[in-house]
Parts: C-alpha cells; sequence; structure tokens
C-alpha cells in the first residue's frame, strides 16, 4: 500500500529512469540492439529495481501511463542515438500482459514509432510466455496487427512457462529469448544444454531469432554460439546502463 501511494504521481514527479543493456550478434560479435529496464529513483531510497515496483504497477491502471512513459522514452532515445551517428540499434521494449489487453496498445505502439519517425523494425516488444497459453483472441489480434506494422516480438524468458508450441508456431514471433535459468549453468550442465540446444534449434528452424540471456563468461557464449544462437545479453556484454553511459559504452567499443 506504501509502495502503490509511492508509485501514485512518481511518472509526474519524474522519478522513473531506463536503463539500457546491450545484446551482440554471436556471429559477428557486434552490438545489435538494447533492451530498455526500467527502474524508480525513489526519493531516499535509491534504485529500485523492477521486480519490486512493476508488480505493483501491473496490479493498478498504472502500468499503462508508466508504459507508454517507457515507449516513448526509449523510442526518443534511439532517435537520439542515431542523430548522434551510432550504428542503427534494434530497441527492445517490455509489455506486461495488462498493457497486451489494452484495446488501443497496437495503435499507441503505432502513433509513438510514427512520431519519432522510428522504422517500425527497428522496435522490438518483450513478451512473456505465459501469454501464449492464454486462448485470449485479443493477443492474437494486437501480435497480428504488430507483425501487419513491421515492429518485432519476442517471447521472453522463454522456457520457463508452459507455452503451447501449436499456438507459437501460429502468432507472428520473430525472437525467442532462452531464460538465463538455462543459461547459467553452461556449458557444463547436461539437461541446461539439451534445454539451451532445444531452443534453438527449435527456433532456427521456426525462422525466429534466438537471443541468449544472463550470459556472463566466454563459455556460456561459445558453447552457445557452437549451437547457432544468435545473440547473447548479459554481463559479459555489459550491465544495463544510464543512456548517457550506453552512449560513452558503445563510443568506446568502437
Ligand atoms: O532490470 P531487471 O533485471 O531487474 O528487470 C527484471 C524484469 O522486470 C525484466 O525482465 C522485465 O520482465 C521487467 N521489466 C523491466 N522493465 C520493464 C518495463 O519497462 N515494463 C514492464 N512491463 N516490465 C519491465
Ligand atoms: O527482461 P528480463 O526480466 O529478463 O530482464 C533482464 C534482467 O536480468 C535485468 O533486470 C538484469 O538486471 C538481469 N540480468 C541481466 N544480465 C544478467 C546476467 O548476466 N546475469 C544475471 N544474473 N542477471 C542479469
Ligand atoms: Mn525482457
Ligand atoms: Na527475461
Amino acid at each position: 500500500v506504501e509502495l502503490e501511494s509511492g508509485l501514485r504521481g512518481a511518472l509526474e514527479r519524474d522519478e522513473f529512469v531506463l536503463h539500457y543493456q546491450p545484446k551482440v550478434s554471436l556471429e559477428t560479435g557486434r552490438v545489435v540492439g538494447v533492451e530498455a529496464l526500467l527502474r524508480w529513483r525513489r526519493p531516499g531510497r535509491g534504485l529500485i529495481p523492477p521486480d519490486r515496483f512493476v508488480p505493483v504497477l501491473e496490479s493498478t491502471r498504472l502500468i499503462l501511463t508508466v508504459g507508454a512513459w517507457v515507449l516513448r522514452t526509449a523510442c526518443a532515445d534511439l532517435v537520439s542515438w542515431d542523430r548522434l551517428g551510432l550504428p542503427p540499434l534494434v530497441m527492445a521494449v517490455n509489455l506486461s500482459p495488462r498493457q497486451l489487453a489494452q484495446p488501443f496498445l497496437a495503435r499507441m505502439v503505432d502513433d509513438t514509432v510514427r512520431e519519432h519517425g522510428l522504422d517500425p523494425g527497428r522496435l522490438e516488444l518483450e513478451l512473456t510466455e505465459s501469454l501464449l497459453l492464454e486462448e485470449r483472441t485479443g493477443t492474437t489480434d494486437v501480435l497480428d496487427a504488430f507483425a501487419r506494422m513491421g515492429v518485432r516480438v519476442a517471447i521472453d524468458d522463454f522456457g520457463t512457462g508452459h507455452s503451447s508450441l501449436s499456438r507459437l508456431k501460429r502468432l507472428d514471433v520473430d525472437t525467442l529469448k532462452i531464460d538465463r535459468s538455462f543459461v547459467a549453468e553452461l556449458p557444463h550442465d547436461r539437461e541446461d544444454l539439451a534445454i539451451a540446444s532445444a531452443i534453438v534449434a527449435m527456433g532456427r528452424s521456426l525462422q525466429m531469432r534466438v537471443v541468449a540471456e544472463g550470459v556472463e563468461t566466454p563459455a556460456q557464449a561459445r558453447c552457445l554460439a557452437r549451437l547457432g544462437c544468435h545473440e547473447a545479453q548479459g554481463w559479459l556484454v555489459g550491465r544495463p546502463m544510464p543512456a548517457a553511459e550506453l552512449v560513452a559504452w558503445l563510443q568506446d567499443r568502437d
């Protein structure tokens, strides 16, 4: 309750910030995109990570206004990086189930992308795997709308939920993100290796891109590259950073 009252008005008080975590191609080693991750700068309490407050936002309608702010801010930052002459990255933004149930979500995303003059293919929306379980017609419609617009869709934390593979086949999904729990014990753990290998093989055969999350060591990255995983995200590549720090980090790499 105290958290909820603090969150009300946090947007107006400018207390939210986005950090960006880079992703690299395992084929070229190049940075290909970033994921926008929300943090709450709570007065007197420091930077609060999303697992502490996103569920509260989601249990209220606050996630809708904060979610729209996240999308606008991420698009504005992406445009500013283009203007600095940085290589064209793909911006990944997380969407919660409640946002996906919003009737005008596709329109809101379309408007935001247009207002910033972005190629829609530069935006990737990350959805949780639980959406693949539900036979909610609305989900199919909104994913179809994203596909028509050319906005990419990724399934986050893949492998942890109970997704229906037949539904995965029917939905227009571009990217699977292997949950970091399957990456942590690579390359030694035989079960995790089998799971990661199966996800990569399935994604590739369905023409999807596969991204591994939580990559912390060169041995994990080599193992994933050998399996055919396209991209890696994790501390080995870079931690989530404020926009200014990301720009310096990107310029440093070249
Ligand atoms: O940055 P961190 O690892 O603490 O993020 C944990 C999780 O919080 C993310 O994987 C994502 O599921 C969720 N999250 C982060 N930012 C956002 C956001 O902007 N919107 C929503 N809905 N969830 C987010
Ligand atoms: O979208 P998702 O909930 O997966 O967000 C990714 C979260 O995982 C981020 O909040 C980030 O802080 C965390 N994270 C990112 N890279 C690593 C990593 O290499 N190892 C671990 N343990 N956590 C990570
Ligand atoms: Mn994510
Ligand atoms: Na994730």
